[in-house]
């Protein structure tokens, strides 16, 4: 399972090409893919680009030609074994004449995954899993997404000191500083999706475009509205997509078959304990501002544990100012 120094160094390589490939959103992961020839000369690299586009893997072989028979494919992620938008890796890289394959993450993904099988049928050494939690890092919301088979869902949240994210007359703009909504809008960035209630989109609204330094993104998520209340004609989510359910697996579900991985919610009380009571939220950024709201607007209504006990620990990966308010990371706590 030891690799030698012109494989580590291929491999540190493919990690970057991965990184740099621009990939960071939809359905695929970013991966970057090195051909080195047996005399440890690099062959040919490669690198994908998003859903659609040719898997690195065959990038790399594409330019190799020839020069691919005898060659080691060194991968960020195990070569896929199934015929999704593009046809396999294994098979290509096997076909090519490729001698070894090494890769660091195993693909998490079960309708791609068995790679490193099919490549060793075909008589091809491969070595892998290597530095397995570096090459996750870079398609860590990917991951999530293809392990739990659903989208990573964030839950956004800007609260007052007491925990309230409206005034008893509705009013919740704005709640937290310019920073944090400006922090809120870079997370916007790199959703997928942002998605909201009907009640939250009556009340309130919101545009849900990623508006960075005031500036619409070039890239913007897909706006999403879930609920079973309609949406008056001019109002500004008519063109979001509507997913009528109020049910959040189901929203999920249709978010995930509209090539969504990374959701960012941003809604009313209800809706955040309905995603709450079916421990559907993976990540919280929690922004608290310095103020008092009384005793209406609380930010989970519905739901919740009965009892202390039954009360979901979550563990704060980062803490800091926003501004003139706190911003707290959160995940959930892995039982
Ligand atoms: C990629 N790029 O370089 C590799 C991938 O629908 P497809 O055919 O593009 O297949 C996507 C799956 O293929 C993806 O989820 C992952 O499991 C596997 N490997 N995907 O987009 C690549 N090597
Ligand atoms: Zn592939």
């Amino acid at each position: 399972m030891t690799l030698s120094d012109v494989e580590q160094a291929a491999l540190e390589r493919a990690f970057e090409l991965a990184r740099n490939s621009g990939v960071v959103h939809g359905p695929n992961p970013a991966v970057g893919a090195v051909l080195l020839a047996p005399d440890g000369t690099v062959v040919a690299e490669g690198w994908h680009e998003g859903a659609g586009t040719a898997h690195a893997e065959a990038v790399a072989l594409a330019a190799a030609g020839q020069n691919a028979r005898g060659a080691t494919a060194v991968v960020s992620l195990e070569p896929c074994a199934h015929h999704g938008r593009t046809p396999p890796c294994a098979h290509a890289l096997s076909r090519a004449g490729v001698a070894r394959v090494v890769f660091g993450q195993r693909d998490p993904n079960p309708a791609a995954a068995g790679g490193a099988e099919v490549l060793r049928g075909a008589g091809v050494d491969v070595s892998g899993p290597h530095r397995a939690d570096e090459a996750r890092a870079i398609n860590e919301e990917w991951s999530m997404a293809a392990e739990r088979g659903r989208p990573v869902v964030t839950w956004k949240v800007a609260a007052s000191l007491d925990g309230r994210i409206s005034a008893a007359d509705g009013t919740s703009q704005w709640i937290t500083s310019a920073q944090s909504r400006e922090a809120a809008h870079q997370l916007r960035v790199a959703s997928d999706a942002v998605l909201t209630g009907t009640g939250t989109a009556l009340l309130d609204r919101p545009r849900l475009t990623a508006r960075p330094g005031g500036q619409e993104a070039p890239r913007q998520p897909l706006r999403a509205v879930m609920g079973l209340t309609p949406l008056p004609a001019g109002h500004p989510l008519t063109d979001a997509m509507l997913l009528r359910t109020r049910d959040p697996q189901e929203a999920l579900h249709l978010l995930w078959q509209a090539d969504v991985r990374r959701v960012m919610l941003e809604c009313g009380p209800r809706l955040a304990g309905a995603f709450l009571d079916a421990d559907l939220v993976d990540r919280v950024v929690w922004f608290t501002a310095p103020i008092m709201l009384g005793p209406y607007g609380l930010a989970v209504a519905d739901g919740g544990p009965t009892t202390l006990a039954d009360a979901v620990t979550w563990q704060v990966v980062k803490c800091g100012r926003s501004g003139v308010d706190i911003r707290l990371d959160l995940v959930r706590r892995e039982q």
